[in-house]
């Protein structure tokens, strides 16, 4: 049976979600041109004016804004209610240029940890669950909003943070951990871990909440059937709150995107045209309750389809599918487009385990893309000339998905770095040599 943290609002009717959608963006853009200046300019710039926006239907007449934007207004610029009323920041994991801040009021804390609720109960969750937080802890929004989600649904919440995997492991066996909200690179590691050590059978997980970064179908599966669990997407992203954002349900056929907070939209990332739902462009969202730090078209780089069709879950939320990656972490190799995620979906089909990384760098005025991919151990102990003819059949089977030359080597178990958060998958040393 399907569980709702908020049935009223999470299957209302279409007309109920427009209605509240039209009123709160209506509000929303009328306050942030009354406080924040750098709104009011753009605004002003782009000749609207807080009465041309009455609803939804108006929203395309307002402008963009970057994480450019954001940067250049770092770190109050945006800042829509006094200090004093600010209870917490959040920060950015990016690692180029400035770091973007994030504000919340008490009560944004309070509709972002629902948002995660919903996320927890549509994985199954109640307060009968324990539920093992291993998200990073502090600016990342990873593992506070999880928490705060757990806490709100009544659930036993294990604080773990990111990293110690024996330690994880230990109070997942010993507490009897029901459901775990990580990475799902650092929920593949773990799988293979538990299964090292043999602690398989007195896993008591029944579920795992999954985002922060791009994961395949494939990847799924493998963690899956490795840990016997249901694994479920969510994402979000700093800027716009935090993880809840969107969530899937147990059709685990998109995510539903918590519309009576965020008005979602899909463009052109070339020319800003607002594309119709079932086509693919950029991400784009207007958040229409948070008091602090209300973002008004922000483009989120992700690339993704929106889907409007009702969901067998009883959910009414429009769906977004997984983002199929980035409009800045798409690889532009000898010309051809590459998305890390199309490479992931090669290995895993090809039963290699989902640690791997692309290295790309300019070699003689030409790009070269080399994938290291780790073999399992039974892969590894087999002859050289198996393992030849093996990295043979990769390179043909990337070569047919990407229509480029891939260089393939193959690494013994356990040789790539693990990461505890995000993983970095792509090196484009490429980048290193600019300018130069
Ligand atoms: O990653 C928030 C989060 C924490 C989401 C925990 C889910 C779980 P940022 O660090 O600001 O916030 O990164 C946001 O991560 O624009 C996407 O590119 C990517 N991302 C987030 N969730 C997913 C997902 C958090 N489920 C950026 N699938 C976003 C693919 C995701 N990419």
């Amino acid at each position: 049976m399907e569980r709702y943290f908020e049935p009223g609002i999470e299957c209302a009717s279409r007309e109920q979600i427009t209605r509240l959608q039209d009123e709160r963006l209506a509000a929303t853009v009328k306050r942030v041109y009354e406080t924040v200046p750098y709104y009011k300019n753009k605004m002003d710039e782009a000749g609207v004016s807080p009465a041309d926006i009455q609803g939804v239907r108006d929203l395309h007449k307002l402008p963009f804004l970057s994480k450019e934007d954001l940067r250049k207004q770092y770190p109050y610029g945006l800042l829509a209610k006094p200090l004093s009323e600010c209870v917490r920041i959040h920060s950015t994991s990016g690692t180029t240029g400035r770091r973007v801040v994030a504000f919340y009021t008490q009560n944004d804390i309070d509709l972002w940890e629902e948002c995660c609720a919903r996320a927890i109960t549509a994985a199954g969750g109640t307060k009968e669950d324990v539920v093992q937080v291993c998200y990073g802890y502090g600016l990342f929004t990873g593992g506070a909003g999880l928490h705060g989600g757990s806490h709100k649904v009544g659930s036993l919440t294990l604080p773990m943070s990111s990293g110690n995997t024996d330690r994880q492991i230990q109070f997942m066996t010993d507490l009897g951990a029901t459901i775990i909200c990580c990475t799902p690179s650092y929920a593949a590691y773990l799988a293979e871990s538990i299964i090292e050590r043999g602690e398989r059978d007195r896993i008591k997980l029944k579920a795992g909440i999954f985002g922060a970064e791009a994961w395949t179908e494939e990847m799924r599966q493998d963690i899956q059937n490795k840990l016997g669990i249901k694994a479920y997407d969510i994402y979000g992203l700093t800027e716009i709150s935090g993880p809840g954002v969107a969530f899937e349900c147990s059709q685990q056929d998109g995510m539903h995107i918590n519309e009576d907070h965020f008005i979602a939209e899909i463009i052109d990332p070339a020319t800003g045209e607002v594309l119709p739902y079932g086509e693919k462009g950029e991400l784009v969202f207007t958040s229409i309750t948070k008091e602090a730090f209300p973002l008004i078209r922000y483009r989120t780089k992700d690339i993704c389809v929106l889907n409007a069709e009702p969901c067998a879950c009883g959910r009414t939320h429009v769906r977004m599918t997984k983002p199929l990656g980035r409009s800045d972490d798409m690889l532009i190799v000898k010309g051809v487009n590459v998305f890390p995620s199309q490479i992931e979906t090669v290995l895993l089909n090809d039963g290699y385990p989902a640690n791997y990384q692309i290295i790309v760098e300019r070699e003689n005025n030409s790009d070269r893309i080399e994938v290291q991919v780790e073999m399992t151990p039974e892969m590894f102990s087999d002859s050289l000339k198996d393992i030849t003819k093996r990295e043979k059949k990769l390179v043909s089977d990337l070569k047919a998905m990407l229509g480029i030359y891939c260089v393939v080597k193959l690494v013994a178990p356990k040789s790539i770095v693990r990461s505890e958060g995000k993983a970095k998958r792509v090196i484009d040393k490429r980048n290193l040599y600019a300018g130069k």
